[in-house]
């Protein structure tokens, strides 16, 4: 066991520079006036939850594109301010939990738990790999590219030089990909990542899945672990209210089953629960993505262990 308190540090993330959808920035507090903190308190937890409702103040004033991203300052400047935040809270041997906002957020959530726990290994559950180079991208949209900059695939733009490769691709995994650009898969392949789509969940069932990975980065089960749980890897029935939704995703109960075995494992030391976007789809849609959110997150602190 990694974290002996029971403290639990929620951070806000409510920020949407990393993709061009507004809304998304609303995720944090939708999830917490549902009822999220008291949730967690109710489970035996100490929860102190810091909102961030300032990033807006770091926009910069002029933010041109440069090598293809977009808004490259500003998701510099947010995500530089809450590692330092994110690793202060980890060394303070407090489980991190970190609510978006979009994805770009986890060079954040993973630049400070790296920092505080430099042998973690990472679980990216989504329906995207999240790994473009500047290079690669098509779209430009930061949120597509955090794990190129985490595992030092990309060195060379200047806004992300703060970037430490902290990531050894032997110490990532994916779960119900299904949506990866050519460039990605081939970085995929390349590096010999253990990334399973949701054919591989289909084929074996979510229970091998996660033994599966947590073999590959997590051999002798001794090493912390990092969640970062993209909404729109379920099914867009399960979490309509997101930005990239895609079809063929991970049930209610996948997507509760990888949060249950990693809370037995007694190793999670950090969560992210990203891309809530309260500004999509109808208040009904709204409504389940942000119950099935504080749901996930409650599993993965022990809710529904017997
Ligand atoms: B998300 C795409 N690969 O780079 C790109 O939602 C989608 O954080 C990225 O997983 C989706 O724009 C980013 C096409
Ligand atoms: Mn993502
Ligand atoms: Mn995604
Ligand atoms: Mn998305």
């Amino acid at each position: 066991k990694f974290i002996t308190s029971k403290d639990i540090s929620i951070v806000g993330a409510p920020f949407s520079g990393g993709q061009p959808q507004g809304g998304v920035e609303h995720g944090p507090l939708r999830l917490v006036e549902f009822g999220l903190n008291k949730q967690l308190e109710e489970l035996g937890y100490k929860v102190d939850y810091e909102a961030n409702h300032d990033l807006e103040s770091l926009k910069p004033a002029h933010d041109p594109v440069f090598q293809n991203l977009k808004n490259p300052k500003f998701v510099s400047a947010v995500t530089k301010k809450l590692a330092g935040q994110i690793e202060e809270r980890a060394k303070q041997n407090k489980f991190v939990l970190t609510l978006g906002g979009d994805h770009s957020v986890a060079l954040a959530t993973v630049s400070g738990i790296f920092a505080a726990y430099p042998d973690a290994c990472l679980i990216w559950v989504d329906a995207h790999a999240d790994i473009n180079t500047p290079e690669a991208t098509e779209s430009g949209n930061i949120h597509g590219c955090p794990l190129s900059f985490l595992t030092g695939l990309s060195t060379s733009h200047p806004d992300f030089a703060w970037v430490k490769p902290v990531l050894k691709t032997g110490r990532l995994a994916y779960i119900g990909l299904r949506d990866v650009d050519d460039e990605e898969k081939k970085i995929l392949k390349d590096n010999n990542i253990k990334a399973l789509s949701m054919h591989h969940v289909d084929k074996w069932g979510i229970g091998k899945c996660v033994d599966i990975c947590l073999d590959h980065i997590n051999p002798n089960r001794d090493l912390p672990i990092h969640l970062s749980f993209d909404v729109d890897a379920l099914d867009p029935s399960v979490a309509p209210s997101t930005g990239t939704p895609v079809r063929g995703g991970l049930s209610f109960r996948e997507g509760h089953y990888i949060c249950e075995s990693l809370a037995e494992t007694g190793l999670l030391v950090a969560v992210d629960i990203m891309e809530v976007n309260p500004a999509l789809e109808s208040e009904e849609s709204v409504f389940s993505t942000v119950q099935v959110g504080c749901s996930l997150a409650r599993c993965c602190f022990g809710e529904s262990l017997l």
